[in-house]
Parts: structure tokens; C-alpha cells; sequence
């Protein structure tokens, strides 16, 4: 996926990596869930919605802008918000024991957050505030990073914002390996699974 595209089909992507590869932060029994019945359940439900509108074949992208902030236009939204918002999950992770570009993503952090620890301190912060269910983020907005949050299914872009990364925070994310533990999840995914090079490249770095 590349987010520059934004031309995304409307259609159940295959993983960027195999049902395992996130173990032991995310089991492969979460994933199997995640990917293979909650994803999919959007994209069926998407795929459902908009037959024979003048939404079908369109992209992800597309349903997304000819829908937002209509009333009558919501569950069409919301689940064309889902499948993007999890395509971009997916790839904001990597598999357990990748080498990522830290000292990159330090250089770029110089100055903002102070830091990368303080980055993922702030950024779990944000997530378990999340109330409900929801998304959390890096962004770049007015070529600031910034931390964001957004409940239920709503995509960063449309208020302008790039997004970098996310990390699900809907309890189906984590539940089945951390309970009510939303924390202990955000942490050991900040610190072991962000595709960190997925961030700086949506980043321009
Ligand atoms: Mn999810």
C-alpha cells in the first residue's frame, strides 16, 4: 500500500506478513481474527452497500470523500473508513525482530517530542484515552507532527492531516491477548512492532 496512491481497491487485502510474524505481541489467533473476520466483515459489508450505486468501483478513497458528513450516507462511511483505516494498520506494523531505522527516526524526532521515548509515551497516552473504540496516530499537520486520536471509524486525512502510523484500539485489536489491558497491547506494539520505516516514508523522511 502505498498511502501517496490513494487509490485503494475495494477488497480484502492479503497481510504484508505471514499470521505469526507479530508473535508474541499479537498471537496469531488475534490476527487470524482481526484480518480474516473483522476486516473482511467491513469490506463484505462495503462491497454490500454499494452494489448497484453509483459508489461501485469506485476506490476506497473515493467512497470515502462522496460520503463523509452525510446522515444517510453513514454505515457506507463508516465501513469504507474501517477498510481503510485497517489496510494502514496493517502496514504500520512489521513482523517481531525487524530491524528498523532507529537512529533515522531519532534524527527526524530531534527536537519534537524530545525524543522517541517520549514520542511513545505520549502516544500511548493518547491511546488509552481513546474513549471506546478507536485509532490512534502519527500525523503530520501543517508539517507538524502530532499525535491524534479518533473514536469509532474516521479517517485523519480529511481534516488535512498526512497520517504516519496508527494503532488500532478497538478492543477486538487486543482483547483476545490482553483482556482489558489496552496499555500493556499499545506498549508492546510501540515497542516492537511500528514499521518505522512505513512512517518516515509516508513522511517524506
Ligand atoms: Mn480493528
Amino acid at each position: 500500500m502505498k498511502i501517496t496512491d490513494m487509490s485503494t481497491p475495494v477488497e480484502l487485502p492479503q497481510l504484508p506478513f505471514g499470521n505469526t510474524a507479530l508473535e508474541p505481541v499479537i498471537s496469531a489467533n488475534t490476527l487470524s481474527f482481526h484480518h480474516g473476520k473483522h476486516h473482511k466483515a467491513y469490506v463484505d459489508k462495503l462491497v454490500q452497500l454499494i452494489a448497484g450505486t453509483d459508489l461501485e468501483k469506485k476506490t476506497v478513497e473515493e467512497i470515502i470523500v462522496a460520503t463523509a458528513n452525510q446522515a444517510d450516507k453513514q454505515a457506507v462511511f463508516n465501513n469504507a473508513a474501517q477498510v481503510w483505516n485497517h489496510n494502514f494498520y496493517w502496514h504500520s506494523l512489521a513482523s517481531a525482530g525487524t530491524k528498523q531505522p532507529l537512529v533515522k527516526v531519532e534524527e527526524w524526532l530531534k527536537g519534537v517530542y524530545g525524543g522517541l521515548d517520549d514520542l511513545k509515551k505520549e502516544f500511548a497516552d493518547a491511546a488509552v484515552a481513546q474513549f471506546g473504540s478507536g485509532w490512534a496516530w502519527l500525523v503530520l499537520k501543517e508539517y507538524k507532527l502530532q499525535i491524534a486520536k479518533t473514536s469509532n471509524a474516521m479517517v485523519p486525512w480529511l481534516d488535512g492531516a498526512v497520517p504516519l502510523l496508527t494503532v488500532d484500539v478497538w478492543e477486538h485489536a487486543y482483547y483476545l491477548d490482553y483482556q482489558n489491558r489496552r496499555v500493556d497491547y499499545v506498549k508492546a506494539v510501540l515497542d516492537q512492532l511500528i514499521n518505522w520505516e512505513f512512517a518516515l516514508k509516508n513522511a517524506g523522511v
